[in-house]
């Protein structure tokens, strides 16, 4: 039997944790920012909008003191990309700049290693109304983009992330509001996006090889184990497409630069190909990322489905499986407890995804996002200090980390491990009740009150989990 607490960490082990520039930073149309697909996009009903969430943006250098006072290595977060192009493209904002120069010079100065994603789902609206990603000039604006964060911050960021869970923008387009509906075939309109956010990502990826070598750089797509829900061998063949259709194809294309089979037969059995221009692929196959990050916060079952079955739609929730009559069709592990908002809790499947992608693609692993969202409740500590009593929380990532040191043990390359979140943030749509980090902030859905931080019992947990290199678990 592994014994997680025996083994030795890579030197430097990056322990972190992660947020995204839309759900924490709020100043939405301030310090000269455009806006983006979400600012605009239409809000979930009784839940609060992303315009102050936690005013990250007025108190970052409040946010990073307690980032060092916890103890992270890094911090991985993302650059809103209308902070820099208020337009998606052309003229420049300084203030944008000048915002990211000091959050990373602050993040220096206690020595917490920064962790950049480039793109997490806030597309420039300016570019949406031209097309978005459906126009191939989307591409040349994300790699200018790129271009400009590389020269500006590369000297100072080593670790950079692509795009934040494109699989999820393209299975999810609904509930993450990166679908047109009002198209005649909007899924297929999302597979050309698909291909041409690859593109763009494989361009970016041999940009930043090419202008900073001593960086590295990597995907951030969301990659969970998926379980047939019998042995019958027709739902073996089910977790089979749903594996090919969910992970590998965004992971393939990434690392080998092909569509795979069983991806690419679903697509064009759908009539969902997309339209691959002369070029495309050897672009696709000509950058290597450094590393995969990956986002896990929940293993998936499907069954066989006999093409019959009316499949339920989309759910509004990115984590909840979509069924695709004929290939895949949602189901449930009954040997799994789910948490408050239905997602299966599954800490060995997390063990299982990263030997997984390990052996498929032999790069090194770092975790994006893990955690656990949840319904805080504000209490008072015996020295009258308000706290969150969230042991629930610390058992989810205890029983995680447990998993990935066995992986680890296990030969699996792992240099990171970043909880989704840093500190508490506004939910993809299910506003800021929905609590995951390690800080709380104190504001409701539609009160702002005061946005005061205060430190978790899971604040203290981490923190004594960092300083003693996971063996105190
Ligand atoms: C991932 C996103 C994050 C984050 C997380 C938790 O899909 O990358 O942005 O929000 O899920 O999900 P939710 O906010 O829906 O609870």
């Amino acid at each position: 039997m592994l014994n997680p607490k025996s083994r030795q960490l890579t030197p430097h082990f990056l322990w972190g944790a992660s947020t995204s520039a839309y759900q924490v930073e709020g100043a939405w149309n301030e310090g000269g920012k455009g806006s983006s697909v979400i600012d605009l996009a239409n809000h979930t009903e009784g839940v609060t909008d992303f315009k102050v969430c936690s005013d990250h943006y007025h108190r970052y250098k409040e946010d990073v003191k307690l980032f060092a006072e916890l103890g992270l290595k890094t911090y991985r977060f993302s650059i809103a990309w209308t902070r820099i192009f208020p337009n998606g493209r052309g003229e420049i904002n300084k203030e944008g700049i000048a915002f990211y120069d000091s959050l990373i010079n602050e993040l220096l100065s206690y020595g917490i290693e920064p962790f950049v994603t480039l793109y997490h789902f806030d597309l420039p609206q300016a570019l949406a109304e031209q097309g978005g990603w459906g126009n191939r000039e989307t591409i040349d604006a994300f790699v200018e983009y790129a271009r400009i964060v590389f020269s500006h911050f590369g000297d100072r960021v080593k670790f950079w992330l692509t795009i934040n869970e494109q699989n999820m923008m393209i299975l999810h387009g609904n509930a993450l509001g990166t679908q047109d509906t009002s198209l005649a075939d909007p899924m297929k309109a999302l597979y050309q996006e698909n291909h041409h956010m690859l593109l763009a990502q494989a361009q970016v990826i041999k940009l930043c090889r090419q202008v900073l070598p001593n960086a590295k750089i990597g995907p951030a797509p969301n990659i969970v184990s998926i379980y047939p829900a019998s042995s019958h061998p027709e739902d073996i063949l089910a977790a089979n497409n749903y594996y090919a259709i969910r992970n590998w194809l965004y992971l393939d294309m990434t690392v080998f630069g092909r569509y795979n089979t069983t991806a690419w037969h679903f697509l064009k059995c759908r009539g969902w190909t997309p339209k691959i221009e002369k070029g495309d692929m050897e672009i696709l196959a000509n950058a290597m990322p450094n590393f995969i990050a990956f986002n896990y916060y929940t293993s998936q079952t499907v069954a066989r489905s006999s093409g019959e079955e009316v499949e339920k739609g989309h759910t509004g929730d990115q984590h909840l499986t979509v069924g695709e009559s004929g290939f895949y069709t949602a189901s449930r592990n009954n040997h799994l407890r789910v948490n408050e908002f239905g997602w299966e809790v599954d800490p060995i499947g997390f063990r299982t995804t990263l030997r997984e992608i390990y052996d498929r693609y032999q790069l090194p692993l770092v975790i994006t996002e893990n955690g656990l969202g949840a319904f805080d409740k504000l209490v008072t500590d015996e020295q009258g200090n308000p706290t969150v009593e969230d042991d629930y929380r610390i058992d989810f990532l205890r029983l995680h980390i447990e998993q990935m040191l066995l992986a680890i043990e296990e030969g699996v390359e792992v240099f990171g491990f970043c909880p989704w979140s840093a500190i508490d943030l506004v939910s993809t749509h299910q506003g800021c009740s929905k609590r995951y980090g390690f800080i709380y902030v104190n504001r409701d859905e539609f009160d702002i009150k005061d946005l005061a931080r205060y430190r978790k019992k899971s604040f203290y947990w981490y923190q004594k989990l960092i300083n003693t290199d996971a063996k105190a678990l």
